[in-house]
């Protein structure tokens, strides 16, 4: 009995890496640590009630931001252990396996649980304020939203120190990913935690498109939205058609393994090429979601802190809208070398070439706005001025990249891991910290501090082409990805001894920030008048933080930049009409979305393991949960008028 358990205990557990125990011990630590808080404060009700139940989307947005700097430092780790074990050849550091698995855990977990929530983060913090709303259009599916995808990247950060790490690579190619190629459970984790998370993503899609199209304040005509709204209006479209695809294929590969199916396999008819079709169907149109949010982030700063209407409107709208179509039409790019027809081959180069064309259109957009504008360069601006050089290249690499000839030499080497980290951290990263830096005094009433956020900006992008720019060579020199080491006589140490500096320039950016936050929370410049970069958009119209409905009365959306307008007729002596205040019609908050999540987390883990009974019980409690929440009628009120004014007043705003 006690050997079975033995036996039991070292598959279940990950052992045998002092990396591991180290993890080990310090998430007991960490875990005690923040129950003894809780408990110590009493604040547990708290968190439930203020927290874990909410459906505020302004909340929800800051547990996203916050899960995301989590994800961000664990993905950063993950990169600094693999940069540390290639700076030189023959370093005995990671064994081959490992490396595998930190690959796979770090790609997998930078773009679907590092960017991904970040960029939900800022749906949530901004669209609703932007468009003059009091919340989303379905806050109960929000919060369900967010806690799957909280509880899906858990199951897979759970696979670090249970059960063993994927390790078939970020996409997970079968024959790898198939049973034969991964008879451990990290496949398993990995395919249950997307696939939990995923479904969330799916609903966030919905949700915003919806609160997009039916809750903009009046007069707010399409194309009178703010370029951020309009970006994630363009997100939302491509996640609603992409992730459809991502659900079925992982399902597909589950079906695989777990019933010993023949969708992906050599024999019995299946078809490995059919996974990486589908995979890329889903995952190029990817990458452009991520994108598209910064490219909307960048044209609201860019207009606030140049002091002038964004140029060319329009073209920016349109060019959004035909990349994300453009988005579904290159995805072979990723597989030249697999032996596509020639004219295949030429279709996906040329419609790949032509996402420059509307790419370019916008940085052209930026510049002209920019050209002769009051220019002040705050932290978000930084940002973004660092991200246009940075894009460009990443672009100008991307384009050589499609060249499909070309690409048979470039592909799988280090030229394209330079390429993507360029556009992925050049746009992704820096467009959403910019973002960050931009509404974070909205959302918590504070800036942060500007004197350490310079330099960690500067840590952050000379770090970047300090890393990256050597691995354009390194690509050109032979050195291919996912490589665990290497040995003198490639030529490779300096370059790869320099590209391991640079990265850990970024992480002591990284440092910096997380100090930069602790430290503004006690001494960061107040915002006292809920518009503390003169700007534009709604959002800027109320206090810093807003009341947790938002806007007393509905504002006035008919005209472009609708609070600039607005500062404009104040200054020219015309007030707004006054408007009468009525009782406000709220959300209730809901434990469903949270239980729900837990129990589809139970049912992830069960089939992980093969466990039948735990997943099948999950499964049915996710299905109680359902006719909880159908039978649920209580799920909204009204705050009075009284209590409005009482708000308002108190935030300094009478009515
Ligand atoms: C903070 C700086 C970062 C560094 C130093 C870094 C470093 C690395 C390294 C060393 C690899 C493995 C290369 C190989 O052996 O093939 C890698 C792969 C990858 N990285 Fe990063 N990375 C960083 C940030 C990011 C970010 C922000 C994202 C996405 C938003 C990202 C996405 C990926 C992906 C998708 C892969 C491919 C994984 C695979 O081959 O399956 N990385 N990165
Ligand atoms: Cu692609």
């Amino acid at each position: 009995m006690l050997d079975k358990i033995k036996d039991f205990a070292a598959d279940f557990f990950v052992t045998g890496d002092p990396l591991i125990y180290g993890a080990d011990v310090s998430i007991v630590l960490v875990t005690i640590a923040i129950v003894f808080v809780l408990t110590y404060f009493k604040k547990w009700g708290w968190l439930w009630r203020e927290w874990l139940t909410t459906v505020d989307h302004k909340r929800i947005g800051i547990m996203y931001l916050i899960a995301s700097l989590l994800m961000l430092f664990r993905g950063g780790v993950d990169a600094l252990l693999m940069r540390t074990q290639l700076a030189l050849p023959d370093i005995p550091f990671l064994k081959a396996e490992h490396y595998n698995e930190i690959f796979t855990t770090h790609g997998t977990i930078m773009i679907l649980f590092m960017a991904m929530p970040m960029m939900f983060a800022l749906f949530n913090m901004v669209v609703p304020l932007q468009i003059g709303a009091r919340d989303v259009a379905y806050p109960f599916l929000n919060a369900l939203s967010f806690w799957l995808f909280f509880l899906g990247a858990m199951l897979l950060n759970l696979s670090f120190v249970i059960g063993g790490s994927p390790n078939a690579g970020w996409l997970s190619y079968p024959p790898l990913s198939e049973l034969s190629g991964s008879p451990g459970v990290g496949q398993n984790f990995y395919i249950w935690g997307i696939q939990i998370s995923g479904i969330g993503s799916l609903a966030t899609g919905i949700n915003f498109l919806v609160t997009i199209l039916k809750m903009r304040a009046p007069g707010m005509k399409l194309m009178k939205m703010p370029l951020f709204t309009w970006s994630v209006f363009s997100t939302c479209v491509t996640i609603i058609f992409a992730f459809p695809i991502l659900t079925i294929t992982l399902a597909l590969l589950f079906i695989d393994r777990y019933f010993g199916a023949h969708f992906f396999t050599m024999d019995g008819g299946g078809m490995p090429m059919m996974y990486i079709n589908l995979i890329w169907m889903w995952g190029h149109p990817e990458v452009y979601i991520v994108i598209l949010p910064a490219f909307g982030i960048f044209s609201e700063i860019v207009a606030t802190f140049s002091k002038k209407t964004i140029f060319g409107y329009k073209s920016m709208v349109f060019a959004m809208m035909i990349i994300s179509i453009l988005s579904f039409f290159t995805w072979v790019h990723h597989f030249f070398t697999m032996g596509s027809s020639a004219d295949v081959n030429a279709f996906f180069a040329i419609s790949t070439m032509a996402i420059a064309i509307p790419t370019g259109v916008k940085v052209f957009n930026w510049l002209f706005t920019m050209f002769r504008g009051r220019i002040t360069i705050k932290q978000p601006m930084l940002w973004t001025l660092g991200f246009i050089p940075c894009f460009l290249i990443g672009g100008a690499t991307g384009v050589m990249l499609a060249v499909a000839p070309a690409d048979f030499q470039y592909h799988n080497s280090y030229f394209l891991i330079a390429h993507f980290h360029q556009v992925l951290i050049g746009g992704v990263v820096f467009g959403y910290l910019a973002g960050m830096y931009y509404w974070w005094p909205k959302l918590f009433g504070f800036k942060l501090d500007e004197k350490i956020g310079t330099w960690a900006f500067w840590l952050w992008n000379i770090g970047f082409y300090v890393c990256f720019l050597p691995q354009y060579w390194l690509g050109l020199d032979g050195m291919t990805r996912r490589v665990y080491t290497y040995s003198w006589d490639t030529g490779w140490a300096s370059l790869n001894f320099i590209s391991t500096i640079g990265a850990f320039l970024m992480g002591a950016g990284f440092i910096l920030q997380v100090w930069q936050i602790v430290y503004s929370i006690r001494k960061g410049e107040r915002d006292t008048t809920g518009d503390p970069w003169d700007g534009r958009t709604l959002e800027w119209s109320i206090p810093s933080p807003p009341a947790h409905y938002n806007f007393a009365v509905t504002p006035d959306g008919s005209h472009m930049d609708a609070w600039w307008h607005v500062k404009q007729q104040l200054k020219a002596g015309i007030k707004p009409p006054k408007q009468e205040l009525e009782p406000i019609h709220m959300p209730k908050n809901s434990a469903v979305p949270i239980v729900m999540s837990t129990f589809w987390f139970i049912a992830g883990f069960g089939f992980t393991f093969g466990w039948n009974w735990m997943g099948i019980s999950g499964l049915i409690g996710v299905i109680v949960c359902l006719f909880v929440r159908s039978f649920t009628y209580d799920v909204d009120y009204y705050i009075p008028v009284d209590e409005v004014k009482k708000t308002e007043a108190k935030m300094g705003r009478a009515i």
